[in-house]
């Protein structure tokens, strides 16, 4: 099901890195050079500080720990360490300017991709199942160019964030969605309870926090078909959903407060009408679009609204994997298929969520539509290990942030490439956050009356 010949892999690897290399060179090319080095919100980083980071960590990896070669420039690791320097505070710092910073990063990537072609990939499951760490680890299935596409495309989406964030002229264009017919399919779905494998061991480059597989016990519920959208987001808005404590949790209720929030980021009412801001236009809100920057507790309070919750990762995970009657759990919603333009909404290809009941070919075998793609999901759950997790290849992965003050969310968005997102695929942020791509679908139990009348 997986590719597990190792040229195979090698040229995906390959293409990963040169796919993403071409997208950080757009996001880092489409505007002026003063607008690389500006901080365009205490929250992110300068896009020159990504650019430099990205080229850093492929040097620390590939060059270094893959090529046993010597540091380039040993001088600035600790410029691009992201524990050593919050993000608020790098555009003070000592940064390589713009054009050096893309010197830096091509040259590293040339001498990359030589070490990608010598080096070879040894065969097998990447790392630490089989007692295996460090450079032989690094290596299997080629795992440490996987994570270094991935990781280099993690930023890109960063670097939409900063986009999305900076004020003034739009400078990135892209093509909408292709127009769809309304969703007419049933508002939510049963999926039926029993165990599923969670998590992975077998996907070559799935990071340390997706593994090992291991089986999990989910109770039957009901989920939403589609992520839910601007205009029902809107009916909670326009009831006074943000004036009234009764749904929120209480550090949502201090956010709400505090921020005086009274809409998802980048909205703003006027005569009469919501708008918001997107890549530098103003324009209505799309009644029919998955809701995004919602912040886990708006989403949370929503689904309070609603007379419902937000899903389990589980949850979450079950209903994008399993294969009912079959007990096997999938790569993606629709099988084992690498994601295309036609399963998702993926890649930045769009630079917006598409309606909601898009991508039919993307749905789940229960009809469950756009887990993939589109908008990250919230879920109820806190970001933890899974039984067996061995932190690979650095404890700053995923490690250090487990049992934080941190929600996760599945499914990747427009925003994300899609060898940084799958079925397993975790990604975590601070409940309050609201500038990522985030959105959310609900859930509910299976009533009594509905157990009783043998609908699930
Ligand atoms: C998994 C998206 C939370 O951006 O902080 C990038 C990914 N890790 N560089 C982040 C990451 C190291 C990470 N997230
Ligand atoms: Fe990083």
């Amino acid at each position: 099901q997986v590719a597990a010949d190792p040229e195979a892999l090698r040229r995906r690897a390959r293409a990963a890195l040169v796919a993403a290399r071409e997208r950080t060179a757009l996001l880092t090319s489409c505007v002026e050079d003063a607008d690389l080095t500006a901080q365009h919100s205490p929250l992110m980083s300068p896009l020159v500080w990504d650019l430099a980071h990205i080229g850093n960590q492929e040097e620390q990896w590939l060059l270094r720990a893959v090529g046993g070669r010597d540091a380039l420039r040993p001088e600035i690791d600790s410029l691009y360490d992201a524990f050593e320097h919050p993000r608020a505070t790098r555009p003070s710092l000592p940064l390589l300017p713009p054009e050096e910073a893309r010197r830096y990063a091509a040259e590293v990537r040339g001498r990359a991709l030589d070490v990608l072609e010598t080096t070879p990939f040894t065969p097998g499951t990447p790392f630490a199942y089989d007692g295996e760490h460090g450079r032989g680890g690094l290596t299997d299935a080629g795992f440490a160019f996987g994570m270094i596409a991935q990781h280099e495309q993690q930023h890109d989406e960063t670097m939409l964030i900063t986009h999305q964030l900076r004020k003034g002229a739009p400078a990135l264009t892209a093509p909408d969605p292709e127009p769809v017919p309304a969703y007419d399919g049933p508002a939510e779905v049963l999926v039926p309870g029993g165990p599923f494998t969670m998590g992975t061991s077998t996907e070559p480059w799935a990071l340390d926090n997706e593994r090992p597989a291991h089986r999990r016990q989910v109770a039957p519920f009901f989920l939403d078909a589609t992520p839910v959208t601007n205009g029902a987001y809107q009916r909670f808005v326009d009831d006074g959903g943000y004036d009234e404590p009764r749904w929120w949790h209480e550090r949502g209720w201090e956010m709400v407060r505090a921020h005086g929030v009274t809409a998802p980021l980048f909205w703003r009412r006027e005569g009469g009408q919501w708008l918001r801001r997107r890549f530098g236009h103003v324009e209505p809100v799309p009644a029919d679009e998955p809701v995004v920057h919602v912040s886990w507790y708006e989403a949370d309070a929503y689904a309070r609204w609603a007379g419902r919750r937000l899903p389990t990762e589980a949850e979450w995970e079950k209903a994008a994997r399993h294969r009912p009657g079959e007990d096997r759990s999938a790569r993606y919603p629709w099988g084992d298929e690498d994601p295309t333009p036609r399963h998702a909404n993926l890649g930045q290809r769009h630079l917006r969520p598409a309606p909601a009941g898009s991508y039919p070919r993307g749905a789940s075998p229960l009809g469950i539509r756009q887990l993939m793609g589109d908008v990250w999901e919230w879920t109820a759950s806190d970001f933890l290990p899974y039984p067996g997790f061995v932190a690979f290849p650095y404890r700053e992965y995923s490690e250090v942030f487990f049992g934080g003050d941190y929600k996760v969310l599945r499914g990747g968005a427009f925003s994300v490439d899609a060898v940084a997102c799958r079925g397993t695929f975790r990604n975590w942020d601070h409940p309050v956050r609201r500038q990522i791509f985030s959105g959310f679908r609900t859930a509910r139990d299976v009533t009594p009356a509905e157990s009783a009348a043998g609908r699930a």
